[in-house]
């Protein structure tokens, strides 16, 4: 009779050193139709009963022992060969790489209104917003400008079916909606998109964004306001710059005042941008006028308030240096792209 047990080793060593194809080899030499077990396993017949029991359990616990180790083999194998296929093609299964378009940014107008709420938010106010279509009470009435009042020429706007509803003109009917839900103290600002009824220019757009503040409650006075705008400028344009009140007029606040910033650019000196002021004209406020505190039935006498309102598109021209308000609404990307 063969060594059955040196059968079995060789073939081991043979399979441990083999790769997939030498692998169907080996398993045919051994465990095929002709191979070396199975005919050793047909052989058996020719021996005496003992010997038949001796050889034939030696004989099936190699031909177990090599299957075994033939399909130990296979899996080692093909696991090493993804391995070195992941490593080979360098698999990164982050986002970026499936992903491979350019990354897109905010728009600078959003952006500008972030940071201009992220200042005002630090100094406790909330944000709200309101509709684009407004009815006539929210948009005028409300806001002591009344039917006829020749104050509604310089608010011309886009009026729908009816001419009860109109695009807004400004953000205070935000605070309007606000003040109509909750009662005093309110502080809180309205950032939005707002219409106007004109010819565009480089320094007009029929559409454009504002942000307006509103504080309302007992024994606030013009002081608080100068305080707040002072803590906004210095946050938002630069901690050294001055700021002053000059007299203005809206229908809404009475007193109002316009606010100059010194130029940023010059530091007051005299330059292109502020035509050789030292100032630069940025927001206009005032102290909320009583009609419109009686609009929403809050009571005048006990309550006060300052509002503000800020032009988003302004702001932005003077930080980035941009002198054509129409670059911002032609999403040209060659403009997008710096911010
Ligand atoms: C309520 C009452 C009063 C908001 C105010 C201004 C002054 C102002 C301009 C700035 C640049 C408009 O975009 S702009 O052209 N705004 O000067 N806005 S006071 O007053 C309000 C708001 C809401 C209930």
């Amino acid at each position: 009779m063969v060594n059955i047990e040196q059968i079995a080793s060789e073939a081991l060593a043979k399979i441990d050193g083999a790769d997939i194809s030498a692998l169907e080899v080996l398993r045919l030499e051994y465990l095929g139709k002709s191979g070396v077990l199975t005919q050793i396993l047909k052989s058996l017949s020719q021996y005496s009963t003992e010997e038949k029991k001796v050889f034939g359990s030696m004989a099936n616990k190699a031909k177990s022992d090599i299957e075994k180790a033939i399909e130990n083999k296979k899996e080692n194998l093909k696991k090493a060969a993804l391995d070195e296929k992941m490593l080979k093609e360098k698999l990164d299964p982050s986002p970026a790489f499936y992903f491979p378009f350019s990354k897109g940014s905010l728009h600078p107008i959003l952006q500008t209104i972030d940071g201009i709420c992220c200042v005002f938010k630090s100094l406790g106010f909330s944000v709200a917003e309101g509709p684009e279509i407004e009815t006539d009470w929210y948009n005028f009435e409300a806001l002591n400008i009344p039917k006829d009042h020749p104050a509604r020429d310089a608010q011309d706007t886009f009026y729908l079916e009816g001419m009860n509803n109109l695009l807004r003109t400004h953000t205070s009917p935000g605070q309007i909606h606000v003040m109509e839900k909750q009662v005093p103290p309110v502080k809180v600002i309205v950032p939005g998109r707002v219409y106007r009824n004109e010819a565009s220019d480089a320094s007009h757009s029929s559409t454009f964004h504002q942000i307006e503040g509103l504080a309302v409650g007992e024994n606030i006075t013009f002081a608080d306001l100068k305080n707040v705008l002072a803590q906004f400028v210095h946050k938002f344009f630069g901690n050294d710059l001055d700021i002053r009140f000059r007299p203005s007029y809206f229908q809404f606040t009475e007193p109002s005042a316009e606010v100059d910033i010194q130029c940023f650019f010059c530091k007051g000196k005299g330059c292109r941008v502020c035509k050789n002021s030292g100032w630069i004209e940025t927001l206009g406020c005032g102290m909320v006028h009583p009609n419109v505190l009686k609009a929403v039935n809050y009571d005048a006498e006990k309550y006060s308030g300052y509002a503000f309102g800020i032009g988003v598109e302004r702001v932005a021209m003077l930080k980035y240096g941009i002198d054509d308000i129409r670059l911002f609404y032609e999403n040209d990307l060659r403009f997008l792209k710096q911010f």
